[in-house]
């Protein structure tokens, strides 16, 4: 049986497309990132807040308070997660500024990493995804994007992280927090793309046929 020029074309299309998602990663395991009965899991800056979340039931995290001397930051801590190095991850949460939070103040979500297997001995921090204190009133959607882990990590820290003006207050709540594989943004094709892929497929098709007729 002979395998035609399309089926060739079809098949390398399919394999293309497959190659755009990387194999999964072993990313760190987020502890009750949905928060629907309580913050276990989560310490420092974590109360349970059952009147708020995406659905019901969030991590407000605060308020942070600030003094004369400057910003202030106050964290919610993941427990302890092991990680690979060179796994490549990404962080996602929701975060709801209430309103009357000071416009200046920040919602911040990354990954703390450790050189030890316990965290204790700090070794970086990922990108950071982060919300204006101005953007008050509803649920934003934050992303770290792609995260490697770095090489001598062997655990890390999710950390929601709220941070104050001088001489203000500031709360945040969290909900949705994921921690998983990053895949790559597959690109859709445009109008163009999909008339010129529409057009290589049928000159592979004719070519086939003429063959076939020999
Ligand atoms: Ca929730």
């Amino acid at each position: 049986m002979r395998i035609s020029r399309v089926t060739v074309v079809a098949v390398a299309v399919v394999l293309a497309a497959g190659a755009a998602v990387p194999a999964g990663a072993q990313c760190p395991s987020v502890p009750n990132g949905t928060f629907d009965a309580d913050v276990s899991g989560w310490a420092n800056f974590a109360t349970w807040n059952g009147s708020l979340g995406d659905p019901v039931g969030s991590d407000q995290v605060g308020p942070v308070n600030a003094g004369g001397g400057g910003f202030t930051c106050g964290d919610s801590l993941s427990s302890c997660l092991p990680v690979n190095a060179g796994d490549r991850c990404d962080l996602t949460a929701q975060a709801y500024v209430p309103a009357g939070q000071p416009a200046g103040g920040s919602g911040e979500l990354s990954y703390f990493f450790y050189s030890d297997g316990s965290c204790s001995s700090f070794l970086s921090a990922s990108a950071v995804a982060t919300v204006p204190g101005s953007q008050q009133g509803s649920w934003v959607a934050l992303d770290t994007g792609q995260v490697t882990i770095p090489a001598g990590a062997h655990s890390a820290r999710i950390i929601l992280n709220v941070c104050a003006p001088a001489n203000t207050s500031m709360t945040v709540d969290w909900d949705n927090v994921v921690s998983a594989a990053y895949r790559a943004a597959v690109p859709a094709l445009g109008p163009r793309a999909l008339l010129l892929f529409g057009a290589l497929l049928a000159l592979a098709g004719l070519a086939a046929l003429r063959r076939l007729r020999g």
